[in-house]
């Protein structure tokens, strides 16, 4: 147990991936909670299966099966990448389920090894593209190799019901968004939750900027295999010698000197270097366009604060909805990092409360409901289209849809004296604020020290980077009633550079009033110091009088202005349009505090810099890193600034836990 606990620490993907999918051990919160392998073999017959998929691939599957046989139960399935351990008949995994609720609501739990992972034949490759793909070149894809597993299933597993639910969290989010489209007759349900959508728009790049730790932090764990083998038992070895993330990614200079992290491992981190545009690579990989006839009820769930994949939930809600009128297609929007809604109780974060155990309520109360209803003929059961976690207040909002339907757009202004209201600016054109960005001295995305992804840096307070020179900051007067942001998030600036390319980072901040939340509310440091390795630990105590929490932030790589697919240069010194559209938020303001936005060109390591100047980044050498001096206009001609989503009046609350 002592060594778990070290590995954990020193590895917070590995945290999170153990907590999320299961170990044969007993781990910290989520799916299985109160349930030990122990318990679960008291109550289930455990089976291994090679699954034969069309074109002879056999992918291996374990099935637990409830002992109690005098009823029939539906199928629940996922798919993952990540391995299906223990493996062996006699071995129990603890997390079969998504909820607790589930292990004793009568399910028969399928977990199966993807193609070419693990325990399972033929090769892995990053987001199979659907074989509908014009880039694509293959005749099965995710979508056949589910279909053929619950084909398989139905026929040789005695006991179940003719119905088949499928959920995945992340990775195995995207392979459940695949096995739904031309979906088998039997999936009655589907919960693709934090899921891959889109590895370009949403997961290593976003709005083209290269996230580079997250990337990194997961790629030095993920390696490509020859033939079936058994997962090793310490899944990630990368020591990087420090605790201090900016240091380190700061002394290994450019890009091209990460490479040596990467040798054999299956060239993922090559190629996602090699395709630093939206092009033919990452399109193929893109699932999104191809959620189309998907023919059973789909409950989408994800995170506000999930630092992976965020958009991937929004767009795959979006994108389901869309193609496919008629069916069931709810989402839920919880105040959870990646995947904490499958483990944790999600009380608080980082600094920030949320007055509730809001992801024990969302298992019980919103996803066990839902896999009842559909796979179960529950018609008792009513669910609201939308589920959205309202920040700030703490409450859960019932939506008929997503984006909350009456919110108007309106747009903060920058003004002049670091001003900010919903009124355009009227100066001269030409006004402006200005810094220099030196990618010699980039800003920090935390402001204290830590290796790996922090997710609390989600919500992490700013005031560490509005003392910086190199941060703009525009806020407004104290509101004076509480002002609801639910819905989309726009940058719309108007910039110029010295530089030839630059990055724009935008941030809307919770200012919290200087004279409020005093000294009772100091956040207690955890034992072991000021480090963060493990995403829900708290940051170092924080004082929330004048807190200045984060509510969205988004980088936004200039010369993809005009398409992802053909950057071009800045000009220096001409005043350009930036538009990029940041994740969808739910926050309310409240009376006494102020909207706060900051404008900054970096955001380091969490996205690797910019050199400034218009070159390959992959391959640009130190010379190429130039600082420059980046120009915010705010005039009647050139109004900067961020369009939000403004309820007009409170919403109804929903029953809130
Ligand atoms: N961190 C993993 C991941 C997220 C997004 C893209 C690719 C991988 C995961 O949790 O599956």
């Amino acid at each position: 147990m002592l060594n778990i606990l070290r590995l954990l620490k020193r590895f917070p993907t590995t945290a999170r991936l153990l907590a999320v999918l299961g170990t044969s051990g007993r781990v910290h919160g989520g799916a299985g909670i109160e349930a030990t392998a122990f318990e679960i073999a008291e109550h289930y017959t455990k089976y291994e299966y090679r699954i034969p998929m069309r074109d002879g691939v056999r992918l291996f599957t374990s099935v637990y099966v409830p002992k109690d046989a005098s009823v029939s139960y539906p199928f629940l399935l996922t798919r993952t990448p990540y391995s299906v351990a223990p493996y062996g008949p006699d071995h129990y995994r603890v997390n079969i389920a998504p909820g607790d609720s589930f292990l004793k609501g009568g399910y028969i739990f399928v977990l199966q090894d993807v193609r070419g992972r693990w325990m399972s034949e033929g090769t892995f490759i990053e987001a199979t593209p659907q074989r509908a793909d014009e880039h694509a070149d293959a005749n099965v894809d995710e979508s056949t190799d589910t279909y053929d597993t619950v084909e398989w299933l139905l026929r040789h597993v005695p006991g179940n019901n003719g119905r088949v639910g499928i959920w995945g969290v992340s990775y195995p989010g995207f392979y459940t968004s695949a096995g739904i489209i031309d979906s088998h007759s039997a999936i009655k349900a589907a919960s693709p939750q934090a899921p891959v959508a889109d590895f370009y728009l949403h997961d290593w790049y976003h709005g083209g900027a290269f996230m580079l730790l997250h990337e990194f932090e997961f790629l030095t764990g993920f390696k490509s295999q020859e033939g079936p083998t058994l997962p090793p038992k310490i899944r990630f070895q990368f020591d990087p010698g420090t605790q201090d993330s900016y240091q380190f990614f700061l002394k290994l200079g450019p890009l091209a000197n990460a490479s040596r992290y990467f040798e054999g491992k299956g060239g993922y981190w090559e190629a996602s270097l090699e395709h630093t545009t939206y092009d033919g690579y990452w399109k193929a990989r893109a699932i999104w366009p191809h959620l189309k006839d998907i023919h059973c009820a789909v409950l989408t769930v994800g995170g506000w604060f999930d630092a992976e994949d965020l958009m991937g939930t929004l767009r795959t809600h979006e994108a389901i909805g869309r193609n496919n009128i008629g069916i069931f297609n709810g989402l839920v929007m919880g105040p959870w990092v990646h995947g904490a809604w499958a483990r944790a109780d999600g009380r608080r974060l980082g600094s920030v409360d949320f007055a509730a155990n809001t992801a024990e309520f969302y298992r019980e109360h919103i996803l066990f409901p839902f896999f009842e209803k559909y796979l179960k003929d529950r018609v008792d059961i009513k669910l609201a289209a939308a589920y959205a976690f309202e920040t700030g207040t703490n409450v859960w909002r019932q939506y008929a849809a997503w984006p909350a339907p009456g919110a108007g757009l309106r747009t903060l202004y920058f003004q002049h004296d670091g001003n900010l209201s919903f009124e355009a600016p009227t100066g001269p054109a030409g006004d402006n604020d200005s810094y220099v960005s030196d990618p010699g001295r980039p800003v920090p995305f935390i402001g204290y020290t830590a290796f790996g992804l922090p997710q609390e840096y989600m919500v992490g307070d700013q005031r560490f980077a509005a003392r910086r020179p190199d941060v703009l900051v525009y806020a407004t007067p104290p509101l004076e009633v509480d002002v609801t942001l639910a819905g989309p998030v726009s940058a719309r600036l108007f910039v110029s550079t010295t530089g030839t390319d630059s990055d724009w980072v935008v941030k809307l901040i919770d200012a919290y009033p200087e004279d409020r939340y005093a000294a009772n509310d100091l956040v207690a440091q955890p034992p072991g110091g000021a480090s963060r390795h493990i995403d829900d630990v708290p940051p170092p105590p924080t004082v929330l009088a004048g807190y200045q929490q984060l509510v969205r932030g988004e980088p936004f790589r200039g010369k993809f202005r005009q398409s992802f697919e053909r950057p071009i240069p800045f000009v220096p010194g001409r005043v350009e349009r930036v538009d990029f559209t940041m994740p969808d938020i739910n926050h309310t303001f409240r009376r006494g505090h102020r909207i706060m936005i900051q404008v900054q060109s970096s955001w380091f390591p969490l996205v690797d810099r910019n050199p400034q100047t218009f070159v390959n980044i992959p391959t640009a050498q130190m010379g190429d890193f130039q600082a420059a001096t980046q120009r915010i206009y705010r005039s009647r001609l050139e109004p900067s600034g961020v369009e939000v989503s403004v309820l007009p009046e409170p919403a109804s609350a929903a029953e809130s836990p």
